[in-house]
């Protein structure tokens, strides 16, 4: 080789290369063509104005309490945004006045975010060049503080249909007291705004309607834009008719996860040895987990609401023959679902799988009655404390030695003070069995807005403790056995020259069947016991050794439950809108727009028929202060938007239950896997709604 060859070339160099600087540019193919797509607009938008068209048809159950603390916007009715090509001089006039609005991110990101503010914006420079758009920094904090950048052609093109919320940030302050209003308020003024748009979910939703309320009398209009990839933001009116399908990022996520997932589950069907655990994002509700599994189909699917609902009537019947109640048969312990997923576990391994796919939804403890009861109750004693002592409670008890230990004096309490009903000896004993990560997980910090904070709690871990002690127990008993295919077990024994018609009914259970997998008696769980079962049948004698390959079947049939643990969260958050999400949070920007423009505050920027193809959305505007419902947040009743979780009578869930144990699969056929693919983002492959959405739809048209 000659010294010329090996010279290298001087980095400095190779980075002025412009294949090179094209390669490791942060500017790639992918971003070009997403920035220049143009999302279709709602028919409403292609005309020269827009005007609100109230709908009263549209009724809610109204809150009495939301009637007393919001009279201002309670009143306000769903409207839709219609386009007009002309508006008297007067309208003309209001609606092309100059404007400046204020826009936040609230809450955890969403993909399709900066859509909105892309839609906002070019709504509001069409109506009137002059006018401002303002993004606060950093969520309602920016707005607290003042901290505000203005939005510019150049920050709008960088960020168009693109993930996160990067552009302007997000966090999760909420504007809950008196000081934090007055100084957003006056922020509000010194910027001189005209409006102040809210994005994000159901606590951020309950914020901008007491701002509206807060802001009526300074003029200042208070819009919401529905966020959260959690897909609880669903808004139907009181006939059931629906106004809001899903919150904006919901698709993107359940996609980006599902297409994780199903990779998984090619890579699990190849290497055949893990159960590969998913947790999958959704602080409460199993949205995000239905659609997952309605994109990949994975092997088993939890869904808590459905959890929640169950009722053991075994446990019923056995206690109503003993005149007793058994509280415990309503609703699922995590006992019994570790059972669940043992039993479909050990179907699987029996046809040969002894691996698979399960999803866990984020928020599944939610449902499982046992933990939520501790949830209540942790919350109580956290909201108790804090109003009654300076320091916070996780200031005074950082360690969690020194909160167990107050429990256990709250306990003692309990047996002093029989009117202290909050933590009994029972709670604290319960508790204390749990493990340490887990009892940390329930005592830890709950959010500004008093969630518990589920995506930090190890649930699946909890989960999968207690179905590797009960899958230990199940093989020791013998139940849990890998099947062997018949062929594979034919050939084994005649290579050996062993008669396998002597030897199939000694060991296996379903030898004189048809069946194509094998399943070894349950009495042989161990080396000794198969010993013992061939000598038993004279196939050996007491003192020579179990045969080799006689020995290398049995080990094939004893199972070793290996896991891979995942947790889809915060990447699918993060990811690129789809096509469905780009149009939906663009229109919604438009919708926003001309609610400002039409003077309407204290709503809610809606797409109704997202369950339907585009040429049918409609703009309209849902009012917030109706939707609102008392719930406990820390330790008191607050009113909050309702979250809407998964419907169990709805077709989508019934339909993934219909198909459980097709894609459960434990049958001597091929896995039922769905490759979802990545997100198309152009070309004729996109799709174009959630399937949740669209099981629901179709459903309803052939009622
Ligand atoms: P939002 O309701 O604010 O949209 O956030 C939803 C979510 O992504 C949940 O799925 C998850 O439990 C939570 O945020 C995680 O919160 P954090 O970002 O604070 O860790």
């Amino acid at each position: 080789m000659s010294m010329e060859k090996n010279k290298t070339v001087p980095v400095e160099m190779l980075l002025k290369n412009p294949e090179i600087a094209k390669v490791t540019s942060n500017i790639s193919t992918e971003l070009i063509e997403r920035r220049q797509y143009i999302p279709p607009l709602c028919d409403a938008f292609k005309k020269n104005y827009a005007i609100l068209k109230e709908r009263p048809e549209f009724q809610f159950d109204i809150n009495s309490e939301a009637a007393k603390q919001l009279p201002n916007i309670i009143n306000n009715k769903v409207c839709a945004v219609t386009g007009v090509d002309e508006l008297d001089e007067k309208n003309k006039e209001k609606y092309l006045k100059h404007r400046k609005i204020g826009v936040v991110f609230s809450g955890g990101p969403a993909p399709g975010g900066h859509n909105v503010i892309a839609g906002l914006y070019d709504a509001a420079k069409k109506a009137n060049p002059n006018n401002i758009i303002y993004g606060f920094l950093l969520g309602p904090d920016g707005i607290i503080e003042n901290k505000a950048v203005e939005i510019t052609d150049e920050l709008v093109n960088n960020y168009r249909n693109l993930g996160g919320f990067t552009m302007i940030k997000t966090g999760r302050a909420k504007i809950d007291t008196k000081e934090k209003m007055s100084l957003s308020k006056k922020t509000c003024k010194n910027l001189g705004l005209d409006a102040l748009v809210i994005v994000g979910g159901d606590d951020s939703n309950t914020n901008a309607a007491f701002l509206a309320e807060s802001m009526i009398d300074d003029g200042i209009q208070v819009i919401g834009v529905p966020k959260t990839i959690d897909g609880d933001i669903q808004v139907r009116d009181i006939s059931g008719n629906i106004l809001c399908a899903v919150s904006f990022g919901f698709h993107t996520a359940a996609r980006a996860f599902a297409l994780e997932i199903s990779n998984l589950s090619t890579d699990g069907s190849s290497d055949v040895k893990y159960w590969h655990i998913c947790k999958v994002m959704g602080r409460v509700a199993s949205h995000l987990a239905l659609e997952v599994a309605l994109q990949s189909h994975p092997n088993i699917t939890l869904i808590g609401e459905e959890l929640a609902n169950y009722i053991d009537q075994r446990r019923i019947n056995k206690a109503l023959s003993s005149k007793t109640t058994d509280y415990t048969a309503y609703g699922m312990t995590l006992r019994h679902l570790s059972r669940v997923i043992c039993e479909a576990i050990v179907k699987r391994a029996s046809v040969g799988k002894n691996y698979g796919v399960l999803v866990i939804p984020e928020g599944i403890l939610e449902f499982i009655n046992e933990i939520q009861v501790f949830i209540i109750k942790l919350n109580t004693i956290i909201a108790e404390y804090n109003a009654t002592h300076d320091n916070d409670f996780h200031t005074n008890f950082p360690l969690l030695e020194d909160k167990l230990e107050h429990l256990r004096r709250l306990a003692i309490r309990s047996r002093e003070e029989p009117s202290f009903t909050v933590w009994n000896t029972r709670d604290d004993d319960l508790f204390n069995d749990m493990p340490a990560f887990f009892q940390e997980g329930l005592l830890l910090e709950r959010d500004s807005h008093g969630n518990f904070q589920f995506s930090q709690v190890e649930t699946d871990k909890v989960i999968m403790g207690l179905v590797k002690d009960y899958l230990n127990i199940l093989k020791e008993k013998g139940v849990y056995k890998i099947g062997l295919s018949r062929e594979q077990c034919r050939r084994t024994l005649e290579s050996s020259g062993f008669n396998m018609d002597f030897l199939g009914p000694i060991l296996f259970k379903n030898y004189d069947s048809s069946d194509e997998f094998l399943i070894v008696k349950q009495s042989i769980m161990s080396q000794k016991t198969l010993k013992q079962a061939l000598v038993r049948e004279d196939v050996i004698q007491e003192d020579s050794k179990v045969p080799p390959p006689i020995e290398k079947l049995y080990k094939q049939s004893s199972p070793k439950f290996s896991t891979q643990i995942h947790f889809y969260g915060y990447d699918g958050r993060g990811a690129d809108p789809t096509q469905f999400d780009c149009n939906y949070t663009y229109n919604l920007g438009w919708t926003v727009f001309n609610l400002i423009a039409n003077g309407a505050t204290g709503q809610m920027a809606a797409i109704k028929n997202l369950e339907y193809e585009f040429s049918k959305w409609e703009p309209i505007s849902i009012p917030i202060a109706p939707l609102m419902r008392l719930e406990e947040r820390k330790g008191k009743l607050h009113l909050v938007l309702e979250k809407s979780v998964v419907d169990i009578n709805s077709p989508a869930f019934l339909i993934t239950k219909a198909c459980r144990d097709k894609w459960l699969a434990a049958e001597a056929s091929e896995d039922n896997y769905r490759r979802p693919g990545p997100i198309h983002f152009t070309g004729k492959n996109i799709e174009d709604r959630p399937i949740t959405l669209t099981l629901n739809a179709i459903s309803r048209e052939s009622l």
